[in-house]
């Protein structure tokens, strides 16, 4: 979809759009005052004080209306440039506005403002040349936002539109709109019965429900099982560790606003933790390590903590609480470039079995000015960041780089894909550490006997379980894959006094298998609707046929043919498609 924001000419005409919609709110609501009007990725919105006024859904077709109306009239929109003490003056009575201006720092900075018509408005522009050219646009949505954010401030009305230059791409951006609305996690997750929250609980920390458990449950003995074969011992650490355990490590300085604050018990400070590299670092280090036992790979289905501003959490996206698939693999600094191309290998075989395709490849570098995220060490830096790229254009992997995007302990390789709904987010990620093991004293001895420091990878290849499921929920449309369906099939009986029986011992029969029976007093039709709409990918409907021939007709989701066949053959066909995963 396209990012309006970032598309010069549709920045200009929405922004424009915001100011149209602001002079009809004016004329409709002549006492109205006006905050802010920013471009956004998907169209413009502005925040507006309407006294005890409070935007209903009646209330946008009249605004819209007289949007129509002044565009229709035309007037030109005319820039004046003014100085500060003439827009204090200008805009006196508009405690909004005289907000903005304070905050103009010179006396002498030119202040910019635009003029339509009866309107005017304090703005930096730029513009389109006449509210002519606002044509084909529409009001999306609306919702209360406190001024400034702050929830102690007076909450205003904030009203969302979107403007394009013709009705056609009005049309298909609004459409490329309901679509994704339809394909979100948070829609689906609530629909299948994912997961759910509760304020009592707290933002961003969503409650897995039995159908999610399900799912990831299969999402962790995938890789748990992929993980054994490739060497990785698996590990269960607390979630919580001392304060000094950050100090170590250097989260206490270079992540701490992405932490809970701390927690005194007895005389002991605590922090849930927010990552799990500390704790697995002092894992390795409860032994003595010779350079032929490296490379070590600890890994854990580990819970963490962290600090989202209550704006950014989302659904299963974006939490407070999440569990990574985590992993630390301790190597020979010759061991790097082996052990890297394995977690890539191993992130790219788990790709082709979840079918995921849309995803590109980011090479996460620091920005060397920012001293504070960035444990500063220029040396190691760009010792840790050459090694990386030499490795990457080894493995042949197309990327682009990401400056400002590192970890504070050094680069990674994140795997990048674009949701449904906002910015893209990091799915997998791996990383190149040579801070954290200096840090805790970790050490291997060498051939020669010497003591040498191991480098540390860190990787998590579904990112984490909750991010992941969000993703996939969202890329299958909530029709997940047999293999991972909450119910695989759903058994209908089509009339419960003569098929029931026969029904209640098949379930037994598919034992191995996840079966529900319907067995409600519904009608066929409506069982089976429910079947299509619970998106079960297999319902079996038996009658007086099946059961006079002991066989089985079923459905897959989305087809409308009905297939019969002996109940052998259904369960090598359940089997098979289990097992390829298909
Ligand atoms: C890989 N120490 C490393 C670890 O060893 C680490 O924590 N890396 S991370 O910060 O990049 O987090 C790992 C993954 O967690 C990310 O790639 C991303 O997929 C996922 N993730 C990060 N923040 C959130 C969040 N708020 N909600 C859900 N998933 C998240
Ligand atoms: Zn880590």
């Amino acid at each position: 979809m396209i990012n309006i924001k970032e598309d010069e000419h549709l920045s200009r005409l929405n922004h424009s759009c915001a100011h149209l919609l602001a002079q009809a709110v004016k004329h409709l609501y002549p006492n109205a005052k006006f905050w802010v009007g920013p471009v956004i990725e998907d169209g413009f919105y502005y925040d507006i004080d309407l006294g005890d006024k409070v935007i209903t859904e009646e209330d946008i077709p009249l605004i819209e209306k007289e949007m129509k109306k002044i565009a229709k009239d035309g007037k030109r929109i005319i820039r004046k440039e003014i100085s500060k003490s003439e827009a204090l003056e200008m805009f006196k009575d508009d405690p909004y506005k005289l907000d903005l201006i304070d905050r103009m720092d010179e006396e002498n900075t030119v202040i910019s403002c635009y003029t339509q018509g009866d309107f005017t408005d304090l703005c930096r522009g730029p513009h389109v040349e006449s509210v002519k050219e606002l044509k084909h646009f529409k009001l999306t949505k609306f919702s209360g936002a406190y001024f400034k954010g702050d929830a102690n401030n007076k909450m205003l009305q904030r009203i969302y539109g979107v403007c394009f230059d013709t009705e056609e791409d009005l049309n298909n951006y609004l459409q490329e709109l309901e679509d994704a609305k339809a394909r979100d996690h948070r829609k689906i997750g609530k629909d299948l019965d994912i997961f759910m929250n509760h304020d009592l609980v707290g933002k961003g920390m969503p409650l897995w429900l039995p159908n999610g458990a399900i799912l990831r449950k299969e999402l962790e003995n995938y890789i748990y099982k992929k993980e054994q074969k490739l060497g990785y011992k698996h590990v269960y650490t607390p979630c919580v560790g001392t304060v000094d355990l950050y100090k170590t490590s250097g989260h206490w300085d270079h992540y701490k606003e992405n932490m809970f604050p701390k927690m005194q018990v007895d005389d002991e400070e605590f922090v849930l933790r927010p990552m799990n590299c500390p704790h697995h670092m002092l894992v390795y280090g409860n032994t003595i390590h010779s350079y032929r036992d490296l490379p070590i790979r600890i890994g854990e289905f580990a819970t963490d903590f962290r600090y989202e501003a209550s704006g950014a959490v989302k659904g299963l996206e974006r939490v407070r609480c999440m569990c990574q698939n985590d992993a630390h693999l301790f190597v020979r600094p010759d061991q790097i470039g082996e052990e890297f191309k394995k977690v890539v290998e191993l992130i790219l075989d788990m790709y082709k079995d979840f079918n995921i395709k849309n995803y590109s490849f980011r090479l996460s570098l620091r920005d060397k000015n920012d001293k504070e995220k960035y444990f500063d060490d220029d040396e190691m830096w760009d010792e840790a960041e050459n090694k990386l790229r030499s490795v990457l254009n080894d493995l042949g992997l197309k990327y682009y780089e990401g400056v400002g995007e590192a970890a504070f302990y050094g680069p990674k390789l994140d795997v990048q894909i674009k949701p449904a709904v906002g910015p893209e987010v990091t799915l997998s990620t791996c990383q190149l550490d040579f801070l954290l093991p200096r840090r805790f004293d970790l050490s291997y001895i060498d051939s020669d006997g010497s003591k040498k420091i191991p480098v540390v990878i860190h990787r998590a290849i579904y990112g984490t379980f909750d991010r992941f499921t969000a993703f996939l929920l969202e890329e299958t449309k909530g029709n997940l894959p047999l293999w991972l369906s909450p119910v695989q099939i759903n058994i209908i009986p089509v009339n419960n006094e003569y098929h029931l029986e026969y029904c209640q011992n098949l379930m037994s029969e598919l034992e191995n298998y996840r079966v529900e029976l319907d067995a409600s007093e519904e009608k066929l039709s409506y069982k089976m609707r429910e079947s299509s709409v619970r998106k079960i990918p297999v319902t079996v409907i038996i009658g007086q046929k099946e059961v006079d021939n002991n066989t089985i007709s079923y459905r897959l989701l989305g087809s409308s043919d009905t297939i019969t066949v002996t109940k052998a053959e259904f369960i090598k066909y359940i089997e098979d498609r289990i097992e390829s995963k298909n």
